[in-house]
């Protein structure tokens, strides 16, 4: 790398490191331009981005649809707050709910205000709809679960480097085994006002439950009055092969999704790709018989729903319906993970591949306090391939889905290469 070219990326790490909090650690590579499925660094080196920023860019970086209804809307109005109505909040609201198929929409910006909009929702509808003794409400979690960084919702998670010193936590958290619904069974009672649960769980390495989990975790809930509120965050958006990991259900105007509807969530949580990327948007979804005991100063935010973000996440989920997402990353998903099953059977430094749609991971054969899965993401890198390892030995694979069966099997190439340069070393 020439002199200049690392000192430009050199001089970018190093202003993060004296200026930012060091709550990240970053692959070290500096980017500055994402098109598609590419991205490049200061350097004018070009990347595949295999991580897609955790499933925010699953239109692909600077989607030009969404990018000129970006540009278009601020030109126009971006902010008023909810002090005042304005022309876009209301049409945005009819389309989402239209999409989804849910009487009501409370319009966040980040994951967690949106996980956080849900607690608070499940435990006003228990105290004034279940008949929840007052402040006795619980929230049912899994274990290993990732729903933000926010206190309550760390105060729901049992990994001590998100949780050590943050405490006191919030009280009325029962955290079960995922994928177990015998211990769901048992977590029930009449105080119970939800169940919060990930259809895949993806910062614990893209673990996948069985295939019925979701739709007979759906079946414990309605038969003990308790409200199933889905976190697809990560998993929603097409990521996993249909519009939504949960339901599978599609209402989308262009019927994008050919899956039949499992299960409808009772409550629905969607960010990240919801605006494709391009700024933070969030929403909770759910029906009148949930959404009215929200009234006016009970809940709120300064962004959201505004001008900008209605006009953003409308493209960006038209998007998701004009170019099938979904179907495409489910064909997609099917050829990566025969792909890499193929590795699989060829390498003793990979164990598994598991994943759903285009959002997949490797374990690597090491312990989980090794280096190697890094080591190989570095090299990934050199190879012009971005990815990371979600925790010690796996990896996540996660592409933008408007990749084309080309460039997928690029990648693979990539990644076979890659590998056995490691395997090599
Ligand atoms: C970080 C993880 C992924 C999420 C689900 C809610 C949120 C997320 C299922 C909160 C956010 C992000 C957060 C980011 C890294 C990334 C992540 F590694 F942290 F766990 F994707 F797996 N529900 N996930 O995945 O949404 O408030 O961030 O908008 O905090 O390091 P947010």
């Amino acid at each position: 790398m020439a002199v200049i070219e690392k000192q430009q990326s050199e001089k970018a790490m190093a202003l993060e490191a004296r200026y930012g909090a060091h709550n990240y650690h970053p692959l070290p590579v500096v980017l500055s331009k994402g098109e598609g499925v590419y991205v490049w660094d200061v350097d004018g080196r070009k990347y595949y981005d295999f991580l897609s920023a955790y499933s925010a860019v699953n239109q692909g970086h600077c989607h030009p649809k969404i990018i000129g209804a970006l540009t278009r809307q601020a030109q126009e109005l971006t902010l008023t707050s909810r002090a005042f109505y304005n022309d876009k909040l209301g049409e945005y609201e009819k389309f989402l709910c239209g999409y989804f198929a849910y009487d009501k929409v409370l319009p966040m910006n980040t994951g967690a205000e949106a996980v956080e909009t849900a607690i608070k929702l499940a435990r006003k509808w228990g105290y004034e709809k279940k008949g929840i003794q007052e402040g006795k409400a619980k929230v049912i979690v899994c274990l290993n679960n990732f729903h933000g960084r926010t206190i309550t919702i760390i105060s729901a998670s049992n990994d001590p480097v998100a949780t050590e010193n943050f405490g006191p936590f919030t009280p009325g958290i029962v955290p079960i085994p995922y994928n177990d619904l015998e211990a769901l069974e048992a977590a029930m009672g009449s105080d119970v006002a939800a169940f919060l649960v990930e259809p895949i769980q993806g910062e614990a390495g893209v673990n996948v439950p069985d295939a019925d989990y979701m739709k007979r975790a759906h079946e414990i809930c309605k038969a003990h009055n308790v409200l199933l509120m889905a976190d697809e965050v990560q998993t929603g958006i097409a990521r996993t092969g249909r519009l939504l990991a949960s339901c599978g259900n599609c209402a989308c105007p262009e019927k994008n999704c050919s899956g039949t509807p499992e299960v409808k969530p009772d409550v629905l949580i969607l960010g990240k790709a919801i605006s494709g990327g391009v700024l933070p948007v969030s929403a909770v979804l759910a029906d009148d018989r949930i959404m009215e005991v929200i009234r006016p100063g009970n809940h709120g935010s300064t962004f959201g729903g505004n001008p900008l973000a209605c006009a953003v996440a409308t493209a960006a989920l038209q998007v998701v319906a004009e170019e099938r997402l979904a179907e495409k990353a489910d064909e997609l998903g099917r050829l990566f993970r025969e792909k890499m099953q193929e590795i699989v059977e060829t390498s003793d430094l990979v164990r598994l591949v598991r994943g759903k749609g285009l959002l997949n991971a490797i374990v690597i054969d090491d312990s989980e306090d090794s280096s190697t899965a890094w080591d190989i993401c570095l090299a990934l890198k050199e190879n012009g391939l971005l990815a990371k390892p979600t925790h010690g030995n796996i990896i996540r694979f996660a592409p933008p889905l408007v990749m084309t069966r080309e460039q997928l099997l690029d990648c693979v190439g990539i990644i076979r290469k890659t590998l056995r340069e490691f395997q090599k070393a």
